[in-house]
């Protein structure tokens, strides 16, 4: 612990500087708060100082309050007692300077402050809705009264950063200057400049925006239809809505005690704890124990990905939108023109959606460049293969691909599957090749999935985790086997869904179960969106290469029906045309009856819990088998795939985390009992039995 105080304060000038220096986001760690009541009551105190600074040292403002207080029984201060309750009360005039983050408790004090400046490249929001509560420090009352409810409605439930300039535009900033300027020079003649105006602005005493509300009132019943789907099961954004309402509809310091209570209802709900787990899971999956943490990072700037097709495509997509030049391979012109096709007219959804500007979207189309010779790619710094899952075409593309590229070229394939070593195998340069599985659609999913080859090298894998975060992705990281971490950990839930038909579920039934948990699909309506026939391939592969391969015939007969999804108009559901609204089939009600009868299993009923369980106690079962392997480095690298790989709902954590909050023994208990009745597919991981004997709790299980 570095003895540096957390907060300084000096004077210059007549101006007081209070600056917080609490690496690594200056979070409002125990100390921090107090430093800064301390500082405002000094410079208040000192006839000396006329005005008052509050900055962050480092790369930002304040990040906000220290999540890893939460839950932990901390006693917090009274209202009237915070920090930015003292901010508010200050006699002299409080200047923030935002650089970086001023986000939760950040903008919470900033917002205390009589006026606020930001560099341009900052960012303010108030994001704790995303980890299941609310802003506790006056956020929800503030906020309405200098952006107006309307604003501070769509801020405070989604969560969202707010851009400076676009913050400046709400009236939450007084004034931008330039990221070239001094912030903390600026700030201080700022101070300067208002040093003697009075009386002191303070959001607390404006009620000019809450207006709106009134003109309006009808905006907190439209925000709660508006999130009801996403927000299914939670009860965050809803206590956030009813904050924000009272800011409209109490006096400032009744709004702030309302604002307590519905907080207090959250910080130590399950929802909260959850969220709270899965935001440092995606922080630890950065984290690569046999990978030392100074290996030397590859620059990338050029990349290029051989293969135009949806996956390709959306690859491709992923490198534009974060600023990558990219260039796309095809082999015909008439393939690359129909890849380009897909592409722009998925930019041109984004911008029918309004979710993309159109001069930004003609900027991210302008890097993608179509060629159609390997020659055409060879300088660029990572190449992605994403060729159809057949290993020869694979070891094709990459005996093409160590001929051209330069040395020390990235050599990456997006197989979701297939041992990497095949394609390295294909190459003079094994070292260089690694697996960089994305999740379709490519330029949506943020999982990443860094697959180790044999001889892939630590700086290949250390760069290709950090390039995925460069694209906006999260990285994780996998050891090599048949469907890595990822699809290996939810090949037992596709088997399961599968079985749970022949004996008498149908897949409306199913869907349901897992919709009302929080995905926000069906596993069933997800294969007919992706395609049935893939499933059918792999497991034809599969059945190929091992004797005793558990064959689906109830999905091979739909398959070979021609049922392969929406694209044929009829999978598991039907689908009218140009609609894609899954409806349950009488047609795949019979089949499945008919190949169970021909299976001879005995249909019967099942409960919702029951379903929920096959399927996800399969994946936690052969999730312990991949950590016992040391295929993946901990369960929490697990739960960041399935959150961000397949839509598990957030707010539960993550597989291994929900499977926590039945406990290690009742789970392995139910397994046993599923392998006394199934047989081998259900036989228990030595790991789980490990967990379950000593009690410890499946987050805590490393790899073996
Ligand atoms: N508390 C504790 N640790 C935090 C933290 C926080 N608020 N924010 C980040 N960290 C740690 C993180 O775990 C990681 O640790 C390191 O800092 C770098 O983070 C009363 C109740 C600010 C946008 O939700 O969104 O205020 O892995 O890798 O990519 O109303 O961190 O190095 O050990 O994410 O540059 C509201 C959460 C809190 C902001 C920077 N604030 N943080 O992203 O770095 S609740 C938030 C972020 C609140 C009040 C309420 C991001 C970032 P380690 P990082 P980054």
């Amino acid at each position: 612990m570095s003895d540096k105080p957390l907060v300084r304060y000096e004077t210059e000038d007549g101006i007081a500087i209070i600056t917080v220096d609490n690496p690594p986001v200056n979070a409002l760690s125990p100390g921090v708060p107090e430093g800064i009541i301390d500082g405002v009551r000094r410079a208040n105190a000192d006839p000396a100082v006329r005005a008052i600074v509050l900055i962050g040292a480092g790369r930002s403002f304040i990040a906000g309050a220290d999540i890893r207080q939460f839950g932990t029984g901390r006693v917090r201060p009274p209202i009237g007692q915070r920090s930015h309750d003292i901010l508010d009360a200050s006699e002299k005039p409080v200047v923030a300077a935002i650089h970086g983050f001023a986000l939760g408790g950040g903008l919470e004090n900033a917002m205390g402050c009589n006026y606020r400046i930001a560099a341009r490249s900052a960012k303010v929001g108030l994001p704790e809705v995303l980890i299941g509560i609310l802003p506790g420090g006056g956020g929800t009352q503030r906020l309405p009264r200098v952006a107006g409810p309307k604003r501070a409605l769509e801020m405070i439930v989604s969560g969202r950063h707010v851009p400076a300039p676009e913050a400046l535009g709400y009236g939450i900033l007084d004034k931008v200057v330039e990221d070239s300027a001094d912030l903390r020079a600026e700030a201080v003649a700022f101070a300067k400049s208002v040093a003697d105006k009075r009386p002191l602005p303070r959001i607390s005493e404006r009620s000019d925006k809450l207006q709106e509300a009134k003109d309006e009132p009808g905006m907190f019943d439209a925000m709660r239809k508006s999130i009801a789907r996403r927000a299914r099961n939670q009860k965050a954004p809803y206590n956030c809505i009813a904050a924000v309402e009272a800011a409209c509809t109490l006096p400032f310091q009744e709004g702030l005690a309302r604002e307590q209570a519905l907080f207090q209802e959250l910080e130590n709900a399950d929802e909260a704890r959850a969220l709270r787990y899965a935001f440092f899971a995606e922080r630890e999956v950065a984290k690569l124990p046999d990978i030392p943490a100074d290996t030397p990072i590859k620059d990338i700037k050029t990349a290029a990905v051989v293969g135009a097709g949806t996956m390709g495509g959306g690859i491709a997509m992923s490198f534009a939108d974060f600023g990558f030049p990219v260039r796309v391979l095809e082999v015909t012109q008439e393939a690359l023109d129909r890849g380009m096709q897909r592409i722009r007219s998925n930019y041109e959804t984004s911008v029918k959606r309004g979710s993309l500007a159109a001069d930004e979207m003609e900027r991210r189309f302008a890097r993608i460049q179509p060629v159609t010779s390997y020659d055409d790619i060879a300088d660029a710094d990572v190449v992605i293969e994403v060729v159809f899952e057949e290993i020869p075409v694979k070891q094709e593309v990459f005996g093409k691909l160590d001929a051209v590229m330069k040395p020390g070229a990235l050599l990456l394939t997006n197989t979701s599957a297939i041992d990497i070593d095949k394609m390295a195998n294909a190459t003079k340069r094994p070292q260089d090749v690694a697996g960089s599985h994305f999740f379709s659609p490519a330029n949506v999913m943020k999982l990443l999935e860094v697959v180790k080859g044999s001889a892939s090298s630590p700086e290949v894998l250390a760069t290709t985790m950090a390039l995925g975060r460069k694209i906006g992705k999260i990285s994780a990281m996998a050891g090599n086997c048949d469907g890595f971490v990822a699809n290996r950990s939810r090949a037992p839930f596709n088997t399961e869904m599968a079985i749970l038909l022949e004996e008498g579920c149908l897949p409306e039934q199913v869907d349901k179960v897992m919709v009302d948990f929080g995905y926000p699909m069906g596993p069933f309506a997800v294969g007919d969106l992706s395609g049935l026939d893939i499933g059918y391939a792999g497991r034809r592969r599969r059945a190929a290469e091992n004797p005793n391969y558990r064959k689906l015939p109830i999905s091979d007969r739909i398959v070979e029906m021609g049922r392969h999804g929406q694209k044929t108009g009829a999978g598991w559901y039907r689908y009218e045309k140009g609609d894609r609204t899954p409806h349950p089939d009488p047609e795949v009600a019979r089949v499945i009856k008919e190949v169970a009868a021909e299976m001879g299993v005995e249909q019967r009923s099942f409960t919702d819990e029951e379903i929920l369980r096959r399927l996800l106690f399969s994946s936690v079962n052969e999730a312990c088998k991949i950590l016992e392997e040391g295929i993946a480095y901990r369960a929490s690298d697990i739960d960041v795939m399935w959150l961000h790989g397949f839509g598990f709902p957030r707010y539960r954590g993550g597989l291994m985390y929900w499977a926590d909050q039945i406990g290690v023994r009742a789970v392995y208990d139910q397994i046993s009992r599923w392998h006394q009745q199934y047989g081998e597919r259900w036989a228990p991981a030595k790991l789980l039995r490990e967990l379950a004997d000593s009690n410890t709790p499946f987050r805590n299980a490393k790899a073996g």
